[in-house]
């Protein structure tokens, strides 16, 4: 009993749990049945549940869709145990030959806990390594029968699904915010096997054919000499790859405009960017481009947004997608097609079908809903989820087939090869994310990591051992045949067909598209860019790309940079614009809206309990942010502060309400202008910052109750545009909605560029 080891756990047992253990116990993790975890301070309030989604969905017979976060090998039984389940008594201590002797080798909980972690990080993904990812269902409208007879399509068919989302080249801890191509990638768990559609956010990609692949990602990645810059593209070697291959313009614009900054990934089209072919039950085909349209509309965040975000908050977009499923404000996206006929030339209107680099207007061919996503549970391991998944483009179901697209094909190739190593071996299709929902019985074998326990004799076939099994399923039954296309009688090349040369038009389409604030973004965008770069003939040949785009967009950057615009060398043709591919103009749900509202309790405090009420009701989410923590006891229901004067960031918030004059936080620093504080002593520094981001990002701001002397001592101009202050919170927020509505108060932003 006197064993120092053991006197250790007793007195570890003693500080632990007070003495109050299982009388056989030793410290270690409460049993499931007796959980003594701290009730979590509230964050966020969780949202009323929309009328059809009250209820948790059935689990599936995997046990994948599982809701307690137990579904595979998770741990069980109450003691600590080793990898072979022998139950320790001490796991702070190594065993030594006394107290201050040497340990002994003999110890093989230290060295078991020790080469396991040693070994618990696996490779990041080459591209794409910074994700975050969550569970959902889609549910098909029936609507595409007429084109494909993918089951999971037809009216009313449930399918689960895992969608990741990701930056492109940044490492696994790089910040959400960078301007970047999203991923979108989700796996359809179908009846009739796997289908994952692997997209970005931006319809286009960087090149033709996949063969360059390796080339545009060692030119974005950082630098090989001194691995920097981290998740950048303002650096000479991309800019290098993207003027030299001049089929990159169309791609970059879009990660220039403020679709390379999303606001959120629930606030993100995305799109499968190849043709695919798809083949109905008569077998006829059709071309199609894939769409995922966001129910909450397609915003962005502001420049200055995305930057402050990387360091107040780097995982800005990954904590949003969580706290808002968490919150059961489900993201939900319509999944769309556009259809082409499948004629030999693969063109439509003129546009090359088989060229990743060119869209399809959606005036020429309206995306066509065929079914509705919705992510309503978040991974409960982020290891085991979003790090191990592997989505590839062959995973295909009937009905659904592949084009000749170059760069389609050389992805046919890379993922699968990307995933032995990276999840070490062949057999990371047994993982628990990665396992059909649909019955596998296939014959492959062995292999690092198989954890299958294969029966029979025979895994070939035909075979006469194994009861000749399995068998195989013909069209009648379900099997995935490939569509027998004809190939054109041809020489074998290393080219490009002549319609790939056109590297300009399509980018001056999307320019001509936009309206005047967002093409100021475009303008500073390439100017930052660009002016990052050290080389001289990078930042003339960029200039050479906006020239061929549009001249105004070349002469403001080139103003930036200090440099000539030159001439276009391509001509700039009437481009006919597309409104769909501008983010403003519409109204937008306010669904998930963020408001802040910024109180110390001293004012109307009833008024913030009902603005607070509609607010939720209204699907949005407010978080009340007050000089210090706590609850703020001001008649009636006390209110919790969700965000403090030193933990708020205006870049949290798409929208500030200012109630009464908020006394100043006791831990605010001294204001820097000491004439700034004497116009406004009562203001903390903090709150000035709060309210001056959010108006130079575009934020509605409301307030009541003496507000308006807060947002005077905080220069904001009185009648400003989107600057909202009536008698009560009902009547600011009924003006706050329709400002809301708009995203941003999109008159704040200069306007120079009109034409
Ligand atoms: Fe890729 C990952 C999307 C071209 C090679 N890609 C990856 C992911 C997405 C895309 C969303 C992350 C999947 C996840 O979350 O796990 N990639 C695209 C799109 C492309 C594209 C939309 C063009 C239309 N990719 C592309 C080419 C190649 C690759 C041309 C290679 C020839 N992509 C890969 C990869 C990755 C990958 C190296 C890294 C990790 C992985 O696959 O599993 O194989």
């Amino acid at each position: 009993d006197d064993h120092p080891v053991k006197a250790a756990a007793e007195k570890l047992k003693e500080a632990v749990t007070g003495g109050q253990t299982p009388e056989d116990g030793v410290p270690g993790k409460p049993g499931p049945e007796s959980p003594t975890f701290a009730e979590p301070t509230e964050v966020r309030e969780p949202l009323p549940p929309k009328a059809d989604q009250s209820g948790p969905r059935p689990v599936s017979p995997t046990g994948a869709r599982s809701r307690d976060g137990r579904a595979a090998a998770a741990q069980q039984g109450e003691r600590l145990t080793t990898a072979q389940g022998d139950r320790l008594y001490d796991t702070d201590h190594s065993l030594k030959a006394g107290p201050r002797g040497p340990v002994l080798l003999q110890d093989h909980h230290l060295r078991e806990k020790i080469t396991h972690f040693d070994h618990e990080r696996i490779p990041e993904r080459v591209v794409h390594a910074r994700g975050a990812a969550a569970h959902g269902v889609f549910k098909g409208y029936g609507r595409a029968a007429g084109v494909t007879k993918a089951a999971f399509l037809g009216k009313g068919v449930e399918t689960d699904v895992f969608v990741r989302f990701s930056t492109v080249l940044g490492s696994r801890g790089s910040a959400d915010t960078v301007r970047d191509t999203r991923g979108f990638a989700t796996k359809f768990y179908t009846a009739e096997g796997t289908f994952d559609l692997v997209g970005n956010n931006i319809p286009v990609f960087f090149i033709q054919d996949a063969i360059k692949f390796p080339d545009i990602i060692h030119a974005g990645k950082p630098h090989p000499d001194r691995e920097i810059p981290q998740a950048q593209s303002a650096h000479d070697t991309f800019w290098d790859f993207v003027t030299l291959h001049t089929e990159a313009t169309h791609h970059t614009l879009w990660n220039m405009s403020d679709r390379g900054i999303p606001r959120s990934y629930r606030m993100m089209e995305g799109f499968g960017v190849h043709t695919f072919r798809l083949e109905n039950a008569a077998g006829e085909t059709t071309l199609v481009k894939f769409h995922w349209k966001p129910k909450l509309g397609v915003h962005s965040l502001v420049w200055e947004e995305a930057q402050i975000a990387g360091g107040v908050d780097p995982d800005f977009h990954r904590r949003d997608l969580a706290d808002a499923i968490e919150a059961g404000a489900y993201p939900e996206w319509e999944l769309g097609i556009q259809t082409f006929p499948d004629t030999p030339e693969q063109t439509f209107e003129g546009i090359d079908l088989l060229d990743s680099t060119k869209i399809v207007p959606e005036e020429l061919a309206p995306v066509q809903p065929i079914g509705l996503l919705t992510l309503d549970r978040n991974p409960s391991n982020y290891f085991a989820e979003t790090e191990q998944v592997a989505f590839h483009l062959g995973h295909l179901v009937p009905g659904i087939d592949v084009t000749d697209d170059p760069l389609f094909q050389g992805r046919l190739f890379s993922y699968l090869d990307t995933q032995i190593s990276r999840l070490g071996g062949p057999n990371f299709g047994q993982l628990p994310i990665n396992r059909p929902h649909a019955p596998v019985n296939d014959m492959l074998r062995d292999g690092m990591h198989q954890t299958a326990v294969h029966r029979g004799v025979a895994p070939y076939h035909p075979n006469s051992l194994d009861a000749g099994c399995p068998f195989m399923a013909g069209a009648d039954t379900g099997a995935d045949i490939e569509v027998p296309v004809e190939l054109p009688a041809s020489r074998k090349v290393r080219e490009a067909p002549a319609s790939y040369d056109d590297h300009f038009s399509q980018a001056r389409l999307f320019w001509l598209s936009m309206s005047p604030p967002e093409r100021e973004h475009i303008v500073h965008a390439y100017s930052f860019e660009l002016g990052k770069c050290y080389e001289q003939a990078i930042k003339e040949r960029g200039l050479q790309s906006l020239a061929n785009i549009d001249t105004e967009l070349c002469a403001q950057v080139a103003a930036a940079l200090g440099l000539p615009a030159p001439e276009p060398t391509e001509p700039l043709r009437d481009e006919q614009p597309s409104p769909a591919l501008s983010q403003l103009g519409r109204i937008w749900p306010l669904d998930g809206r963020i408001i802040g509202i910024v109180t110390d309790g001293s004012a109307d405090a009833d008024g913030v309990r009902t603005v607070r009420r509609h607010l939720l009701d209204a699907g949005m989410v407010p978080l009340v942010i007050a000089p210090a923590g706590g609850k703020l006891e001001a008649g009636g229901e006390p209110i919790t502060v969700q965000r403090t004067f030193a933990t708020a960031r205006s870049i949290e918030f798409d929208a500030l309400l200012v109630v009464g004059v908020p006394a100043a936080g006791t831990d605010a620093l001294p204001a820097r202008d000491a004439k700034a504080k004497t116009s406004a002593s009562t203001l903390d520094p903090r709150l000035r910052l709060l309210l001056d981001e959010a108006f130079r990002h575009g934020k509605a701001i409301g307030g009541w109750a003496g507000a308006d002397q807060v947002l005077d001592a905080a220069g904001l101009p009185a009648g400003a545009p989107g600057v909202v202050v009536a008698d009560s919170g009902a009547a600011v927020l009924d003006e706050m909605k329709e400002l809301l509505g708009a995203h941003r108060v999109w008159e704040r932003f200069p306007a120079r560029l009109n034409g």
